[in-house]
């Protein structure tokens, strides 16, 4: 590369200068090209992996969706190396392939996403094994109130109560807009608490840990409300 810089500026220069030509293209209007859909979000999920700044998740995307991450960086995992753990009060830990998972009872639900920051995508298709059917193959204990997730980002966590994670509408998602969930939403395997404002819907999902009293998750220290319920959600499901 001949123009890597030194010192305290030198970052990654590709990535920057795509994201600033990016930012300079939703600003010009650009945006509404005809790009085809599936670049434009890989492009984009490109960009803000190597974002620190998180203006990325600003850009303008056709899909409606955002890319989020609280992490700089994500490893990229598939059926090769993924693996979701259980444990915590439970009688029979157990650590699951994506081929287990895919072995296993799958619901589809549509619902809306819906982000604490205004964006919103009505009628989204997800696909996977309802958590309850986790909780039920693990054996909760009567200790057990609740479910502390945690994530291959290294960073991110999340919480339900036990009774909400057993709710038909909860899942451990494997496909999102029916096709396998892509890196940049969270992939091979993501949460989606259909009911609940998206941040509840852990990314890169690697752990389900069952605990005597919620945990708060990344965003909740923040002040998020554990109870993420979206207007109108059935809260007595
Ligand atoms: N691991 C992880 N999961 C996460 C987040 C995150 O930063 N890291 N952000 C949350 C928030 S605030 C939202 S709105 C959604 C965004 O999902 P998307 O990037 O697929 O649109 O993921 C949620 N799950
Ligand atoms: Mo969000």
């Amino acid at each position: 590369m001949s123009d890597v810089r030194k010192g305290a500026d030198a970052g990654p220069p590709i990535a920057r200068r795509v994201m600033l030509s990016m930012l300079a293209a939703g600003a010009a209007g650009l945006v509404t090209a005809p790009y085809i859909q599936g670049g434009w979000e890989k492009a984009l999920g490109a960009v803000s992996q190597n974002d620190p700044t998180g203006l990325s998740g600003l850009l303008p995307n056709p899909s409606g969706f955002r890319y989020f991450s609280v992490a700089g960086s994500v490893p990229h995992k598939d059926g090769t190396n993924y693996r979701l753990s259980i444990d915590g009060l439970v009688d029979r830990p157990a650590t699951y392939t994506l081929d287990d998972l895919r072995a296993m009872p799958q619901s589809h639900i549509v619902g809306d996403v819906e982000c604490t920051d205004g964006w919103r995508v009505p009628k989204t298709p997800f696909a996977g094994v309802p958590l309850s059917h986790l909780l039920a193959v693990a054996g909760v204990r009567p200790e057990g109130k609740a479910i502390r997730f945690t994530c291959f980002d290294g960073v991110y966590s999340e919480s339900l109560t036990l009774d909400q994670a057993r709710r038909p509408d909860v899942l451990i998602a494997l496909k999102m807009l029916e096709e396998p969930i892509t890196h940049e939403h969270g992939g091979p395997v993501r949460l989606y608490v259909a009911p609940m404002f998206f941040y509840k819907s852990a990314k890169w999902l690697s752990g389900i840990t069952v605990t005597d009293q919620v945990i708060p998750g990344y965003w909740e220290e923040y002040g998020y409300d554990v109870d993420g319920w979206l207007e109108g959600a059935d809260r007595s499901v």
